[in-house]
């Protein structure tokens, strides 16, 4: 199973995920974020979408001291436009909070951990075509099957 798993990983190329705040209540009051947050894993390379409707909500990235004392004035990232996507791009702990009102005292916060992909699958770089065709795709294992073929005749 581990190794079918694997296998598929490595078909499919570099694992992405988009992962939708909230699932289907979106960024809004009264969800619980960190039961939420804790729901995944995280790797770079995916990303999250918090869904709102401007100029209601805010998503706010912020420091561990920020996020614990629902700080909204030196926050690393802010967006207040709607539906913000937010890239995982690089590993470490990511701190979230809105930055309405007191929506964050209120509940509208979580944080999650970001691992980085490249311990699962390997990391397919725009400018380095030939590192990633040398890794094992559809193409290749048909061809290879095809190759073995007449040797299956051969031999019987
Ligand atoms: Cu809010």
């Amino acid at each position: 199973m581990v190794v079918v798993g694997a296998a598929a990983l490595l078909l499919n190329g570099a694992h992405a995920e988009q992962y939708n705040v909230g699932g289907d209540s979106g960024w809004i009051l009264n969800v619980n974020y960190t039961a939420w947050a804790e729901k995944y894993e995280y790797l770079t390379g995916d990303s999250l979408l918090f869904k709102y409707i401007s100029p209601r909500h805010s998503v706010l990235q912020v420091t561990k001291e920020d996020y614990e004392e629902c700080k909204t004035s030196n926050a690393l990232f802010s967006d207040d436009k709607g539906d913000t996507t937010f890239p995982l791009t690089t590993e470490g702990q990511y701190w979230f909070i809105c930055g309405v009102n007191d929506h964050c005292s209120q509940g509208m916060k979580f944080t999650i951990n970001v691992l980085s992909s490249t311990a699962i699958a390997p990391s397919y770089g725009p400018s380095t075509p030939d590192s990633a065709s040398s890794i094992i795709n559809p193409i290749h294992l048909l061809s290879f099957l095809l190759f073995l073929l007449p040797l299956v005749f051969f031999v019987f």
